[in-house]
C-alpha cells in the first residue's frame, strides 16, 4: 500500500512498531507488549469540532502528567487513518516534550479492531461518549457499542445513566462481549469532552476558556480511570 506508507511522516516515533513485533513474535523492542494498555481516540475533535492544537497540546500534558503514575503501563492514542491530523500533531509535540515512547505512542487502526486486525493489545479502551450514554450518533462511539453488543449498553446501565462534560465512567466489560473475547479488551471508559458544534448538547458557543478546561478535566478523569483499573 504505496500510498498509506508514503504518508508516514519521518518522525513516526515508535507508531505501531510493536504491532510488527508482535506478528512474526517477541523481540527486545517490545518486551513491553504485554503491559496493560489503555488505547484511546482523540477526545471532542470530529464530531464535537474542538480546535486540533489546543487538543494536541492538552493530550501531551495529560499524557506527560499521568506517564509517572501508570507504572509500566501504556497510553495509546488511536485515529483511524494515517492521514490523521491529530496524531501527526501529537507525535510531534510528544518528541519535543521527550514524553517517554515505551509509555505512550501513536496508532492507526479501528480501536475496535485494535489486536485481531492490528497485533495491538489493549485490555481498556476509551470511548468518546454522548450525554446519554447510548449507542449510534455515528464516530467512535457508534463503532464501540456496536463492535461490543448489547453487553456493553447493559453494563453502562449499570454504572450510570448520563455523563456531564469533563467526566468519565468506567464500564467493566462482561466476558461474553465480542469486544472481549475477540479483543481483549476487560474495561470501557466513557469520557464526555467540550462540545463546539452547535447541532450538539452542551454547546459552548466558541469558548475555549470553559473548553480547554473540561478537555483537561476529561482527560484527567478519563487516566485516573485508567489508573484505578491498574491497582
Ligand atoms: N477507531 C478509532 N478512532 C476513531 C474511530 C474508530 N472506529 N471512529 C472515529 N475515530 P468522534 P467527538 C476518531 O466524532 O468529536 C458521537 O456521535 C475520530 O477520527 O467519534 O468526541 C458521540 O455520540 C476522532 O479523531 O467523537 C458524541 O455525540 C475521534 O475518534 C460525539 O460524536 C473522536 O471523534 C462525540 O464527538
Amino acid at each position: 500500500d504505496i500510498e498509506k506508507v508514503s504518508s508516514i511522516p519521518d518522525n513516526a516515533y515508535l507508531e505501531s512498531k510493536e504491532v510488527q513485533g508482535r506478528a512474526v513474535g517477541s523481540t527486545s523492542s517490545n518486551a513491553n507488549q504485554d503491559a496493560p494498555t489503555l488505547a484511546f481516540p482523540s477526545i471532542s475533535t470530529s464530531d464535537f469540532q474542538f480546535n486540533l492544537e489546543k487538543a494536541a497540546d492538552i493530550i501531551v500534558d495529560k499524557v506527560a502528567e499521568f506517564s509517572n503514575k501508570i507504572g509500566n503501563a501504556r497510553l495509546v492514542l488511536v485515529d483511524l487513518t494515517h492521514k490523521s491530523k491529530i496524531l501527526s500533531l501529537v507525535k510531534g509535540k510528544a518528541a519535543e516534550k521527550n514524553v517517554d515512547p515505551q509509555k505512550f505512542f501513536t496508532h492507526v487502526g479501528d480501536i475496535t479492531h485494535l489486536y485481531s486486525t492490528g497485533g495491538l493489545q489493549c485490555n481498556v479502551i476509551a470511548n468518546a461518549a454522548n450525554w446519554r450514554l447510548k449507542p449510534g450518533g455515528g464516530g467512535v462511539n457508534a463503532a464501540i457499542f456496536n463492535a461490543a453488543g448489547s453487553e456493553l449498553e447493559n453494563a453502562t446501565k449499570e454504572k450510570a445513566k448520563s455523563l456531564s462534560p469533563g467526566n468519565a465512567i468506567v464500564v467493566p466489560l462482561p466476558s461474553s462481549s465480542p469486544l472481549f473475547t475477540r479483543e481483549g479488551v476487560t474495561h470501557v471508559i466513557h469520557v464526555l469532552g467540550p462540545n463546539m458544534n452547535p447541532q450538539r448538547p452542551n454547546y459552548l458557543n466558541n469558548d475555549y476558556n470553559k473548553g480547554c478546561k473540561i478537555l483537561q478535566e476529561a482527560y484527567a478523569a478519563l487516566f485516573e480511570g485508567f489508573v484505578s483499573i491498574l491497582r
